[in-house]
This record gives C-alpha cells, structure tokens and sequence, in this order.
C-alpha cells in the first residue's frame, strides 16, 4: 500500500476562502461552496484510499464506524441535501437512507448492516458530487433569495462542514486504527523563541460581549443568534494546558485522589481504570525517555513530547486536572470573549487574530500536519490580550453543558444540535489540528460527552480574579 498524496500536499491545497465572508457576491459564494466541497471530498478520498477493503469495512473500535460507513454517509446526506432538497431532484438511492440514517443505528451496529462496500460506495458519492455540483452551477445563492437552504450557499457550506467533520471522524478512526501508519504528514515548526517567557495567564476584563452570530453566512444553527452575555473579569492559561504540565499532575497522585474529582468523574476514573491519556503508556525504561511516557499516534510510538498541548483527555480528566491546579475549566461564554471580544472597538470578530481567514502561519488547522503544535506556537494568530492557540491544535473542553444560545431555532435539521441539548453533553471550543477551516470560526461549538477520549481534545483553565485584584484600580 503506497501513501496517498496528503491532503496537505502543496499540490492538492489551493490556497482557498474558506467561508464567504458576509455580503459576498453569488458568484463569489459559488467558487467558495465549490472549492470548499472538493477540499473535503479530496481528503475523504485521501483518508480511505490509504487502506484495503477489509481495512475499510472493519470496524477499528467499537465507538467508531466503518470508514466505509462514513463515506457513504457523506454521500447520501448530500443527496438528501443537496440532490433533493435544494436541487429538487428525485432520490437516486432512496433505499440507502435508513442505513445511512446516523439516528437507526447506533456505531456498534453498524458493521453489521448491509452497507455498500467501498468501490459501490466510492462510485455513489461520485455520481451524488456530480449532481451536487450541477445544482450548485444555477442555484441562486444571493444573500436575499427567499429559500434560507440557498440564500448565501448555505446549504452547500453546510455540507462541506458535514464531510469535513465525518473526515474529522474518520481521522479519529485511524488514530484508534491498530497496524503499520499508513497517514503521513510534517511536523509542526518548533515553538517560537518568546514562547518560555509567556505569562501563564492573561487577564480578560470585565464587561459584556457579543456571543454567537447572525452575519457568518455557513455558521449552523447551534451558533446563532448573536447575543449580548455579561461575563466577568478572569484569568485564562496563556496556552493550552501542557503534556509536562499533565504529567506533573500525574506524578503527584492526580489519578489516585478523589478530591479532584467530580463525584461523577471519579467513578467513571475508577471504572474505567483511567491512569493516563488515551494512547498513552510508561516507557520501558523510563529514565531514557525524557517525562517517561511512550504514546501510540498514528501508528508510530514516540516518546510524550513535553511541550506539545496534552491530548485525548476526556472532560473529566481536564476537570480534575484544573482543580488540582487550583484552577477551573473556563466557560464557554468565557472562552468565547477570549477568542472574539476586540477591546478596541467592542465588536465580536470572527476569530482571535481578526475577520480574516485562518492561514498556517495564524493556527494548526486542516491536517497540515498529524499533530499539534507546541504550546506558545503561531504568535500571529494571538487574540488582541495575547491568548494563543485558541483556534487549531486541540479542541478545549469548557465547563459548559451544551445548550441553546437564547433565541434558538433549529435548521436545517433538529437532529444537527437540538436533540443533544441537556446536561449529557460538555461543549469544546476552538478547533483541532485535523479540523479543516470551513468547520472553525470563533463561533464554532462541537459537543461530546463528558467520558469520550478518542476525540482531539485538550484544554486550558482558567480561574477568578482574587479578591483584591477585583478591588485593584485597573482591572
Ligand atoms: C458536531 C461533531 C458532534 O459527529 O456527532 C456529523 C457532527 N452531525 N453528522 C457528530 C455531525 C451529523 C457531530 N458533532
Ligand atoms: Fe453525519
């Protein structure tokens, strides 16, 4: 098996718009719907046509599907979407719907079903993509058409975003994958010389801020409308929370004590005998090995890099974590003042750096590379107080169940956000190095439960103002 090109390849990535930025023209969303549809479907073809059939129909963990699953799922939620919906179009295979129905079945059931196997799959998407891409030529995508699937492409933007997250999926499949690694990609740039000096944390000032968004064309339901929240003053880690900073908390007991654990957390810890992150085991001969622990990623063991933002914590590691450090998860209102509020002009922006597309030098997005960057890295990309790293490299867990933004409505669908609002799921923030563009912005909010490790999430923590710095003139 030979590798495929990288989706990361200079040769296969333009340098593309991700998100049609408001008040685009027709023709200006069609060229972004276009590009931002072929970059998904040329890294979910990279990600599947690296591994044989029997690779691809396996299922690699019972929390995963079969790639071949998910490639097929992609195809049919675009017929359904884009075929049907907004094209008007008959079915083409209205027979696959309950298979590919992610509500029918749950994860585990899935190999089990009569799916397609890869080549029917792979021919599938193709002939959905084709008329996909016919609809989009002569649908009218002006920002005030009437039909909301259309107005600003945003059921196209809706649907790359879909690809790009099963991609994210899938890509978390491979990580969970046992065998020779067969996905390659650079590594990161080391972090910048300013990055050991940096404060450990940042002050955010008191004062309301505008959360979520009626103006970002492609953003989904969950994420709008803009509101005004009220959010105090308070500290927030600089970076995210450290490998080395994680394993101090390992070698002091953190695993072993109940007191920094919820009561939910800790019997979930001792059940699920956690000790470590995900991927994670002591070196053979710990000495030799700088921090002492080996991690599997991708196929390929290498020592923990120090440095680097830890990885694969479920929520109630980072919780117990934080607490540990005399700290706290931030909130979600919390991170997003930290990663939007312009203290120059009061508006919310788009992302730390400003409104304008994420590149590589501004955050680790897009599956350039297999893995996060150190902390401290891609300065750039800081927001106005100097907070890094906020978009690309590790997902963060908030404190924050997922719950409706005042004013919700669902669309396209209920079953995109609103059947998981509750308290069964925590919200992260911020986007990971295999998270591509389209499906990150300031605004973007993902959600899992509080046990899940295999997904690309770290965190950061943050904590009160103390008594007499709320007092103290100035903050
Ligand atoms: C937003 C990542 C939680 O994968 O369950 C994919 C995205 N929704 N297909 C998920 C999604 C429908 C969703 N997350
Ligand atoms: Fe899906």
């Amino acid at each position: 098996m030979t590798a495929p090109a990288h989706p990361s390849d200079p040769a296969t990535t333009p340098a593309a718009s991700t998100t049609p930025p408001a008040a685009s023209t027709p023709g200006a969303v069609r060229a972004a719907a276009r590009e931002a549809l072929e970059r998904a479907r040329r890294r979910t073809l990279a990600l599947t046509d690296c591994l044989d059939d029997e690779e691809l129909c396996a299922q690699h963990s019972r929390l995963m599907s079969p790639l071949v699953w998910d490639l097929a799922h992609i195809g049919n939620q675009e017929e359904i979407w884009l075929v049907r919906a907004a094209g008007g179009q008959d079915a083409i295979r209205p027979d696959l719907d309950p298979l590919y129905d992610a509500f029918q079945h749950p994860r585990a059931e899935r190999p089990a079903l009569p799916l397609l196997p890869p080549e029917p799959a792979r021919r599938y998407v193709a002939a959905v993509r084709d008329r996909a891409l016919a609809v989009l030529d002569t649908a009218r995508l002006d920002h005030d058409e009437a039909d909301p699937l259309l107005a600003d492409g945003f059921v196209f933007g809706m649907l790359a975003q879909h690809e790009q997250q099963h991609d994210e999926t899938m890509l978390a499949t491979h990580q969970l994958r046992h065998g020779p690694a067969v996905l390659r990609a650079p590594r990161p740039a080391a972090a910048p010389a300013d990055a050991a000096d940096l404060p450990a944390e940042t002050w955010i000032p008191a004062g309301p801020f505008t959360m979520g968004t009626d103006d970002e064309p492609w953003a989904l339901d969950n994420e709008r409308p803009a509101h005004r929240v009220d959010v105090a003053g308070f500290w927030l880690d600089t970076v995210p929370v450290s490998n080395r900073a994680y394993q101090a908390f390992m070698a002091d007991g953190g695993y072993e004590d109940p007191r920094w654990w919820t009561t939910a957390g800790w019997a979930h810890r001792v059940q699920a005998g956690l000790h470590a992150p995900l991927f994670w085991r002591r070196a053979d001969d710990p000495e030799a090995t700088p921090g002492g622990w080996l991690r599997r990623r991708f196929g390929v063991v290498e020592p923990v890099p120090l440095d680097e933002p830890v990885l694969h914590v479920c929520w109630y590691e980072a919780d117990a974590y934080a607490r540990w450090a005399g700290r706290r998860l931030p909130t979600e209102a919390e991170w997003e003042k930290a990663a939007r509020h312009d203290p120059a002009t009061g508006r919310s922006r788009r992302y730390p750096w400003g409104d304008a597309d994420p590149t590589p030098e501004l955050a680790n997005l897009g599956q350039r590379h297999l893995q996060p960057s150190p902390v401290g890295s891609h300065p750039a990309g800081a927001s106005p107080h100097g907070v890094r790293q906020l978009i690309g490299d590790v997902w963060e867990w908030t404190a924050s169940d997922f719950a409706p933004h005042p004013g919700f409505t669902a669309f396209l669908y209920k079953e995109y956000s609103e059947v998981f609002f509750g308290p069964d799921y925590k919200v992260l923030r911020g986007g990971a190095f295999g998270v591509d563009p389209v499906a990150c912005r300031g605004t973007f909010r993902n959600w899992d439960y509080p046990i899940r490790r295999q997904i690309f999430a770290g965190f950061r923590t943050a904590r009160d103002a103390s008594p007499d710095e709320t007092a103290g003139a100035g903050r």
